[in-house]
């Protein structure tokens, strides 16, 4: 089952930064969609419930490099 998350990431200031994390979520399975909001400086994630959670996504953004935190 398709499921989103969102996360807080402060720190996301250009493309390479956009570049990075869709990298970094893109090589993990089951993510179908990657939205990166920058106003509220948030990355939302739609990935499919059966391949993968939302703590492995928070983790593959944090091994790129940036903090995320829960969104509200
Ligand atoms: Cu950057």
């Amino acid at each position: 089952m398709d499921r989103d998350v969102s996360y807080r990431v402060p720190e996301i200031h250009c493309e390479a930064c956009e570049r990075s994390i869709r990298g970094a979520l893109g090589k993990l399975e089951g993510v179908s969609e990657v939205e990166i909001d920058w106003d509220r400086r948030e990355v939302r994630v739609r990935y499919d419930g059966g391949k993968t959670d939302a703590s492995q996504v928070r983790e593959r953004i944090e091994r790129a490099g940036f903090d995320a935190e829960a969104a509200a």
